[in-house]
C-alpha cells in the first residue's frame, strides 16, 4: 500500500457503529500494509537481541508517528468527529516488568530509526504483565488479557514453526513478527509455544518478578523454549545461505544477551553445532566465543540466576552434558592461568550442583557490559572482580538510553514544539543538536513554564479520571515511578513525606509550595515487604489528603496500574523525578533519563545514571544527597545502627513509629510490624534498615524542602529544568545504539 492508498483508505473508513476497538484493528491494519511495503530487505549481519521481555507499550501512535502517520490520521479523524486520543481505551502490551524490557523496546526502537540491522527474538506471553488495582491499599494482581483488543502489529507464521526438544515433551514454537518501523524495518520476533496444555503454558504468562526465583521450572523451560527456537533458526538460515560451515557464523550473526534469561542460547548453538552437524567441540566452542555478547543489568544476588543441575539435567539432558563440559574445559582453561582455588570457584560455570548462567556467559561472551558507568565499575571491581582480572578486555560500559521519538516527541509535543521553535527541528533526527538548547534557556524560560503547566493539567485531568483524586493546577509535582523494591526506597520517601507532614502541622515549616507526591509501582506479588510498601503509601495519602490543615499544601497519589501509557504522561508534567536508590543498587535507572529530557530536575543519590545526569546538566541545576558508595562500604565495614539514628531523631521517630503505633492500619495483617522490624532489628538474612532508608532520610528531606523554596522563584526553577532537557541528548538511545553497534556488534 502506498501513501496515497493509505489516506484514501482512511478518508473512505466507515466510523459509524463502530466501536474503538473496531476502528483501531482497520487504521492499525492500514498502517501495518503501507509499513511493510517500504520494508527492507535483510542485512546480510545482523545483531539479534535476545531478551524474556520486550516492554512495548502501546504501538498505535507510535508506528503511526514512525511511519509519518500521525498528523494526517489525526486530522482526517477529526474531520469524522473522532479524537485519535480516544485509542487510548487500547491496552498497552505490557510483555515486560520494568527498565530491563523497556529498554530493549527501546533499543528496537533506535536501531531502525538509525537504520541498523537489529532484530529481536522474545516471547509472546498469552498474559502480560499483572494489572494492579488498589483495593483497601492493597495491590490486587488481575490478568492482563492484552490480546483481546487483537494484536493487528503482529503477523503470524505458520510456515516458520519450529519444534523445540525437552526430555518430557515437544512444543512447538510459532513465530508472530512485530515489525518494527524506522528507516529500515527491522523485526521483533516473539514465540508462542503450542502443542499441547503443557506447551502452551509455557508462554502463558510472563514471569512478574524482576528479581526473586519462584516457578523454576516454568522459568527455565521459558528460557530454554525461546532461546533455542532463535538460535535454531539463525543455524538453519546460515547453512541454507552458506552451506554447513560454520567458520563464518559469526561474521553474519552477533547475539546480544540481555541479562542471563537468554543465556542457554549458548549451549544450544553448541549442542546444535556438534550433535547435528558435527562440528567438533572446541570449534563449536570457538563460533559461540565470537558470537554472543552478555549485558548484566542488576548487581542483586538474588536475580543473578542459576539452574540446579538435576533440574537442568531432567528436562535437558543434552544441555546438562554441554554444560558440564563447558565447565571441563573451563577447568582446563583455570590451570592453565594458574589461578587459585577461590578464584576457579567464583568463575565456575558449575559449583553446588547448580549451573551459573552469569559465569557462562562470562566465560563464553566475548563481551560483557554494564548499563551506566558506575554500573560497570562495580561490575569490574567487585560483582565481576575476578574475571575481570583474567579477561579485562571483555569488559564494556554502555550507558542506558531512551528513545525520544516516544519519550519527548509522541509524549510532549508541546515542548518538542517548543524546541523547534528555540533552535530548529533538526534535534529529531540528530539528538546532538539538542545542545544548541543550552544557548536558550533563559529566553524561553516563560515559554517553557506555560508548556509545563499545560502537561501538569493533562496529567491532573489523567489522574482525576483514573484516580478519582483533584490536584489543584499550581502544585509542584514530585514523582517516584519504578517497580516496587526495598532498595529503590519508596518507603524512604514515604517517610520523608511524613516529617514534612508534621512539620507543616506544627508550624514548624512555614512558606511551603503546595506540592504533590506522585507514586507509581507494581510489586511482585510474592514480595510481601513490597507490598506492604504500597498499602504504607496509600494510608499515608488517606491521611495526608483528608487533613484539611495541610491538604491545600499537600498531596499524595498513588496510581494504579502505572505503565508505559502512564509513563507518558508522567514524566512530561513532571517538576521533580525521584531517583533515591541506595547508592551502587540501581544498575541504570532509565525513568531518571525520561524525567530529565522532559524538564525534570533530579532529587537523587549518587547511583546509576543519575551521576551521568548530574555530571551533563550541572550538579547545580539537580538536587544530589545521601550516602555515595564508598560512604555504603564504610557503613557495611565499620557498622551502622538504625535504632541510634531513631533514638536521636525526633522526627524519624515520628515517621517509623507510625508503622506500629496505631496511626495507620495495616488491616490486621501485621506487615506494617514486619517492616518496622526489618528497619529496627533486621532478619535473617539480612541487617536491621538493609537499605540505608535512615541513614539517607534526613538529607531527603532536606533536599525536598530546598527545592520547595528554590521553586518560588519560578524562573530561575525552569532554566534549571531547562538546562536538563538541554543536555539529555546523551540519554537518547540513538546513542547507547551506536555504541553497541561500533563497539560490540560491527554492524
Ligand atoms: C531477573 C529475574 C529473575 C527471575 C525472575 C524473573 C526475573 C526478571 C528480571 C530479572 C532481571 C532484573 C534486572 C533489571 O530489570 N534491571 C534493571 O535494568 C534496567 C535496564 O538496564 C536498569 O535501568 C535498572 O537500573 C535495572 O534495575
Amino acid at each position: 500500500m502506498d501513501r496515497n492508498e493509505f489516506t484514501n483508505k482512511l478518508k473512505g473508513l466507515v466510523t459509524d457503529g463502530k466501536t474503538t476497538v473496531e476502528l483501531y484493528n482497520e487504521i492499525s491494519a492500514y498502517a501495518m500494509s503501507y509499513g511493510l511495503a517500504k520494508a527492507t530487505k535483510p542485512a546480510e549481519r545482523n545483531a539479534y537481541y535476545l531478551s524474556m521481555e520486550f516492554l512495548i507499550g502501546r504501538s498505535f501512535y507510535n508506528n503511526l508517528m514512525e511511519l509519518g502517520l500521525l498528523e494526517e490520521t489525526r486530522e482526517v479523524l477529526a474531520q469524522k468527529g473522532i479524537d485519535i486520543n480516544i485509542f487510548e481505551e487500547i491496552e498497552d502490551a505490557a510483555l515486560g516488568n520494568g527498565g530491563l524490557g523497556r529498554l530493549a523496546a527501546c533499543f528496537l526502537d533506535s536501531a531502525a530509526g538509525l537504520g541498523l540491522p537489529l532484530q529481536g527474538y522474545g516471547v509472546r506471553y498469552k498474559y502480560g504483565l499483572f494489572k494492579q488495582a488498589i483495593r483497601n491499599g492493597f495491590q490486587v494482581e488481575l490478568p492482563d488479557d492484552w490480546q483481546r483488543f487483537g494484536d493487528p502489529w503482529s503477523i503470524r507464521k505458520d510456515n516458520e514453526k519450529r519444534i523445540i526438544k525437552f526430555a518430557d515433551m515437544l512444543v512447538t514454537a510459532v513465530p508472530y513478527d512485530v515489525p518494527v518501523f524506522g528507516k529500515r524495518v527491522n523485526n521483533l520476533r516473539l514465540w508462542q509455544a503450542e502443542g499441547s496444555a503443557a506447551a502452551e503454558k509455557i508462554s502463558e504468562y510472563l514471569y512478574p518478578a524482576d528479581d526473586t526465583e519462584e516457578g523454576k521450572l516454568l522459568r527455565l523451560r521459558q528460557e530454554y523454549f525461546f532461546s533455542a527456537a532463535a538460535v535454531g533458526e539463525l543455524i538453519e538460515k546460515h547453512v541454507k545461505k552458506y552451506g554447513k560451515r560454520f567458520d563464518n557464523f559469526a561474521d553474519f550473526n552477533v547475539i546480544q544477551l540481555n541479562d542471563t534469561h537468554p543465556v542457554l542460547a549458548i549451549a544450544e548453538l553448541i549442542r546444535i553445532l556438534t550433535a547435528d552437524y558435527k562440528i567438533p567441540f572446541p570449534d563449536a566452542l570457538e563460533v559461540a566465543k565470537k558470537t554472543f555478547a552478555y549485558t548484566n543489568h542488576t548487581v542483586l544476588p538474588e536475580a543473578l540466576e542459576c539452574w540446579g543441575a538435576d533440574l537442568v539435567k531432567k528436562i535437558l539432558p543434552d544441555i546438562y552434558a554441554l554444560l558440564i563440559k563447558i565447565h571441563l574445559r573451563q577447568k582446563e582453561v583455570f590451570e592453565r592461568i594458574k589461578c587459585t582455588k577461590e578464584e576457579a570457584l567464583d568463575m565456575s560455570i558449575y559449583s553446588n550442583e547448580k549451573f551459573s548462567m552469569a559465569n557462562l556467559a562470562l566465560a563464553v561472551g566475548k563481551s560483557v557490559n554494564g548499563v551506566a558507568k558506575l554500573h560497570s565499575e562495580i561490575l569490574k571491581n567487585s560483582l565481576f572482580k575476578t574475571a575481570y582480572k583474567y579477561y579485562p578486555d571483555k569488559f564494556q560500559n554502555k550507558t542506558n538510553g531512551i528513545t525520544q521519538r516516544r519519550w519527548l516527541m509522541l509524549c510532549n509535543r508541546e515542548l518538542s514544539s517548543l524546541i523547534d521553535g528555540a533552535i530548529g527541528d533538526g534535534w529529531r533526527n540528530d539528538m546532538s543538536l539538542l545542545n544548541d538548547l543550552n544557548g536558550r534557556v533563559e529566553d524561553i524560560a516563560d515559554d517553557f513554564i506555560r508548556v509545563k503547566a499545560e502537561k501538569k493539567r493533562q496529567l491532573f485531568e489523567h489522574l482525576r479520571i483514573n484516580e478519582g483524586v483533584d490536584i489543584p493546577e499550581d502544585f509542584i509535582v514530585f514523582s517516584q515511578v519504578k517497580r516496587l523494591h526495598e532498595y529503590k526506597r519508596q518507603l524512604m520517601t514515604a517517610f520523608a513525606i511524613l516529617e514534612i507532614y508534621k512539620g507543616l502541622k506544627d508550624g514548624k515549616i512555614k512558606d511551603f509550595q503546595p506540592s504533590v507526591f506522585v507514586f507509581g509501582a507494581k510489586s511482585a506479588p510474592s514480595y510481601n515487604r513490597a507490598k506492604a510498601i504500597i498499602k504504607f503509601i496509600n494510608e499515608i495519602a488517606a491521611k495526608v489528603n483528608a487533613d484539611k490543615d495541610t491538604n491545600g499544601l499537600l498531596r499524595v497519589v498513588f496510581v494504579q496500574n502505572y505503565n508505559v501509557s502512564y509513563a507518558e504522561k508522567i514524566v512530561a508534567g513532571t517538576d521533580v523525578s525521584l531517583q533515591v536508590s541506595t547508592a551502587g543498587l540501581e544498575a541504570s535507572g532509565t525513568g531518571n533519563m525520561k524525567f530529565m529530557m522532559n524538564g525534570a530536575v533530579t532529587c537523587g543519590t549518587m547511583d546509576g545514571a543519575n551521576i551521568e545526569i548530574v555530571e551533563l546538566a550541572g550538579r547545580e541545576n539537580n538536587y544530589i544527597f545521601g550516602a555515595e558508595v564508598d560512604e555504603i562500604e564504610r557503613l557495611k565495614k565499620d557498622g551502622y545502627d538504625p535504632c541510634k539514628l531513631l533514638k536521636s531523631n525526633a522526627l524519624h521517630n515520628y515517621a517509623v513509629s507510625s508503622l506500629i503505633d496505631g496511626t495507620f492500619s495495616d488491616g490486621g495483617k501485621g506487615c506494617f510490624k514486619e517492616l518496622y522490624d526489618a528497619l529496627t532489628v533486621g532478619a535473617s538474612w539480612h541487617k536491621p534498615d538493609n537499605y540505608f532508608v535512615l541513614h539517607d532520610l534526613e538529607s531527603l528531606v532536606n533536599a525536598l524542602l530546598k527545592i520547595n523554596s528554590d521553586y518560588k522563584d519560578g524562573k530561575a526553577f525552569a532554566v534549571k529544568q531547562l538546562k536538563n532537557t538541554a543536555n539529555s541528548a546523551h540519554f537518547s538511545s540513538d546513542r547507547t545504539i551506536k555504541e553497541y553497534a561500533e563497539d560490540i556488534w560491527e554492524i
